[in-house]
């Protein structure tokens, strides 16, 4: 799929120009009939980079998520709950590599995007800056992440540009497991001991506002999602996937017996759905702004992965330059 950016954009700088109306039509076009744009597609400059900017910010966060849970691979309290979080992780890391392709095909290289991220220059979900400190997180971060990172995703599904919606489906299907699998653990320690349920509540305490925060700032100061509903890119707005969050989250905490920390939280039969409190949102754009408990941490674990990762970057080019040598003589 991602060999299309092989292909130079249409709108790329050594591409030849055609006319524009036509070409913004042809786009406009696309957008109103609900086509996908595809990387050979003329698309304007301002699409192009908000696509750039979303993806890759999404591929570090897949990256960066692999922090909180892989430092608990080795901790896990069972072979089989080792076996299922090393596949996880491994499902993230897998994410971030379909995400970085999908961007690639915009003509920024993976390169340029890891660079700005190691810059401190590239965004990444404000929830990998919280701390996993028990193994309920681990079940909290499958249940409640992931499961606001689906409800955030789905719609992503039909995004306008193609090669982003076709890299959703399948990272949505395995997120779908990781949900479970999450569920799955707090079940276990909801129905164990006292000792079990409380670090099971204590999880879901410390997590609940940040992975509420993780739907962006409240529709009035997302300064992007006007434009970007414009584009076909977001479907649902940050409050209206918040609140399909929180509805769809409540039953599944009364069904494990904990409680979700919002003495404001309750159902409202006029609006068919929960009213909850007020939102920190200095706290959110405090940690956005990479003042959170984890921020220097995190970025500092992917640098240093990065560098002692620098010898197989150039085994594998050294590799290929001899493979294509060998070809080439062969050829001869
Ligand atoms: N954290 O105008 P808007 C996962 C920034 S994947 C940090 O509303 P937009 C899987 C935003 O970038 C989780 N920054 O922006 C997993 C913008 O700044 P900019 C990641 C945030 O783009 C699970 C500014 O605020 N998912 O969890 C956040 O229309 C478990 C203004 O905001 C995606 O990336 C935030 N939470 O809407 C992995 C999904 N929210 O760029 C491991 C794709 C907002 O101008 C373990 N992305 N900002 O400097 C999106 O859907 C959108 O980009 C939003 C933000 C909804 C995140």
């Amino acid at each position: 799929m991602y060999t299309q950016a092989i292909d130079l954009p249409q709108n790329h700088p050594d591409s030849p120009v055609t006319h524009a109306t036509g070409r913004d039509l042809a786009f406009e076009a696309a957008i109103a009939d609900d086509r996908k744009v595809e990387p050979q597609d003329w698309m304007p400059e301002g699409y192009r980079k908000t696509l750039v900017r979303q993806i890759s910010q999404h591929a570090h966060s897949e990256v960066v998520g692999m922090l909180p849970e892989g430092n608990w691979v080795t901790r896990a309290p069972s072979l089989k709950r080792k076996a299922i979080l090393l596949a996880k992780v491994q499902d993230e890391g897998g994410h971030g590599l379909y995400l970085y392709s999908a961007a690639e095909t915009l003509g920024t290289s993976r390169a340029e995007m890891v660079d700005a991220l190691h810059a401190g220059k590239a965004k990444y979900s404000s929830i990998f800056n919280y701390p996993a400190l028990t193994w309920a997180d681990m079940g909290t971060i499958g249940w409640l992440v992931d499961g606001a990172a689906i409800m955030n995703q789905i719609p992503l599904c039909r995004c306008s540009y193609g090669p982003y919606a076709r890299a959703m489906i399948r990272i949505c299907k395995e997120e779908s497991f990781h949900q479970r699998q999450g569920y799955d653990i707090m079940l276990s320690l909801a129905r164990g001991t006292d000792a079990q349920k409380a670090m099971a509540q204590d999880a879901v305490n410390r997590w609940w506002w940040p992975v509420v925060m993780m739907f962006g700032p409240s529709d009035k100061d997302s300064v992007h999602s006007a434009q970007t509903m414009k584009w076909g890119i977001k479907r649902i707005s940050n409050d209206d996937l918040r609140q399909k969050f929180i509805d769809a989250t409540v039953p599944q905490a009364d069904l494990l017996g904990l409680t979700i920390p919002d003495p404001d939280l309750q159902w409202n039969p006029e609006r068919g759905h929960y009213d909850y409190g007020e939102i920190d949102w200095a706290e959110f754009w405090q940690v956005v702004n990479g003042d959170g408990p984890c921020n220097r941490e995190r970025l500092a674990a992917r640098v240093a992965a990065h560098d002692r990762g620098s010898w197989v970057r150039e085994a594998a080019t050294a590799h290929a330059r001899k493979a294509a040598i060998r070809e080439r003589r062969s050829a001869a």
